[in-house]
């Protein structure tokens, strides 16, 4: 199975059948198996069973496993062993990650399209081209391990929350929307989510401090913190990083590497573009993040290191690339060229990568996959028709869901002086 990778590696340390064997860090597949996926997960609905195929003529039993081996190119690493190549996985579980994948993707086309007709107003940044992040970290998590972004948020929601309707409301301002319409496209949050925030960089020691928390209750719970190349250079990541490895934190710091921030290529703003040895004494591997199966794999094996007593964080680089612009209102094409764009998305994107692998496989058929997508686009048609038909929040509730219950400050300001709310009396 050809699988390129974005940018091909430059200093590939290959994985050895000695090496992957070595360190009790090292999960074996029973162990992943044991702390996964998507089945630990009764309440999602990453694919409806209307929607996965049924009546094929490849192999009827979905519940078969499938062991595949990564390119030798999927990881590079600082001073840690590469997580194996070797992958196995239920057929029906190579289905959901194809669906979820697809879902999201219809999800983001969607926002682009409602935004682009006036009906989402604000920010909004979409995750189109970085849909095998998502996908394979949760395929690799348990309900309890802690997620937390930056403002691209709407991919890790529908993961964590597992349906459509939600995310769509939230963005068109209603008040079934995750956060009751109040939040928006950055403002995103299930119970072990902790969003969707808009200060580029400030999730990071947020996310050190999920992870204490963890460690100090005595939880078997990793946190996956989330940055941009464009966040990797600010001190307070440097500074997260190093409290994190004093107190052995059981953190995992990923590294969303789509290769530009706002308008700038990582290597216009930074030095050292290895993100993954940027932690220094914190171990690190980057990660072919176009490829679901490798992101599932890095994320388990940095799930179980980030559990291990005494290991501490781990730093994993995804290396992946954002289709669209920055947020809606970048074009995205004055800083790039749409030459590079189409070239990232007919050589390497990561649903038509997983596609080749299912069909190589045999495991379902072109016939199938389309109307897996079809499926997918139904559900998300279905989700932005009831999301534009429900109600905008209530005038009453404007003031709250700002602070805790408790918490609040005497009064706060509104847009006009005459605005400004009393909390307390
Ligand atoms: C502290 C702060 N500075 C600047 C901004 C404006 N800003 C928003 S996103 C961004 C670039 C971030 O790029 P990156 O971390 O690579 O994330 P990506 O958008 O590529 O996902 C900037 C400068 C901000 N939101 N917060
Ligand atoms: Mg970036």
């Amino acid at each position: 199975m050809a699988c390129v990778p974005v940018f091909p590696h430059e200093h590939h340390v290959a994985a050895t059948p000695d090496s992957r064997s070595q360190g009790s860090f090292q999960p074996s597949l029973a162990q992943q198996h044991e702390s996964a996926p998507l089945d630990k997960h009764p309440t999602r609905s990453l694919a409806s069973a209307s929607s996965m195929p049924r009546d094929h003529n490849h192999d009827h039993d979905q519940n078969q496993n499938l062991t595949m081996t990564l390119p030798e190119d999927s990881f590079d690493t600082h001073n840690c062993e590469p997580p194996s190549l070797e992958v196995t996985f239920q057929k029906e579980e190579l289905l959901r990650m194809y669906m979820a994948m697809v879902t999201m993707r219809r999800m983001e086309t969607t926002a682009d399209t409602l935004y682009k007709s006036q009906l989402i107003r604000g920010f909004c940044h979409l995750c189109t081209g970085q849909e095998a992040i998502g996908v394979g970290l949760e395929t690799a998590l348990t309900k309890e391990d802690k997620v937390i972004t930056a403002y691209r948020s709407h991919g890790f929601t529908y993961m964590r929350k597992g349906s459509v309707l939600p995310i769509i409301a939230e963005l068109l301002g209603r008040n079934n929307g995750i956060s009751g319409g109040k939040g928006g496209s950055m403002h995103m949050f299930t119970p072990n989510f902790f969003g969707g925030n808009g200060i580029v960089g400030a999730q990071v020691p947020l996310g050190a401090g999920i992870a204490f928390a963890q460690k100090y209750l005595g939880k078997k719970a990793a946190t996956f913190v989330f940055y941009g190349d464009g966040a990797a250079n600010q001190g307070q990541v440097f500074e997260a990083f190093n409290m994190a490895k004093l107190w052995e934190l059981p953190a995992v710091f990923v590294c969303e590497n789509n290769q530009y921030g706002m308008g700038t290529s990582a290597a216009r703003s930074s030095a050292n573009t290895d993100y993954y040895k940027r932690g220094d004494y914190i171990p690190g591997i980057k990660v072919n993040g176009m490829d679901v199966l490798a992101v599932h794999q890095a994320i388990a094996y940095a799930r179980e290191w980030a559990l291990t007593e005494h290991k501490g964080p781990l730093l994993l680089e995804m290396e992946t690339y954002r289709y669209g612009g920055h947020s809606m209102s970048d074009p995205g094409v004055s800083y790039r060229s749409r030459e590079e764009i189409q070239k990232v998305r007919s050589e390497n994107d990561p649903i038509t990568h997983l596609k080749e692998r299912l069909l190589e496989a045999q495991v379902v058929s072109e016939a199938e996959l389309k109307d897996m997508d079809k499926a997918a686009r139904a559900e998300v048609d279905k989700a932005a028709k009831e999301a534009k038909e429900s109600e905008q929040p209530d005038m009453k509730t404007f003031w709250t869901d700002v602070y805790v219950k408790g918490a609040e400050v005497p009064f706060l300001r509104g847009r006009e002086p005459q605005e400004t709310h009393f909390y307390r009396k």
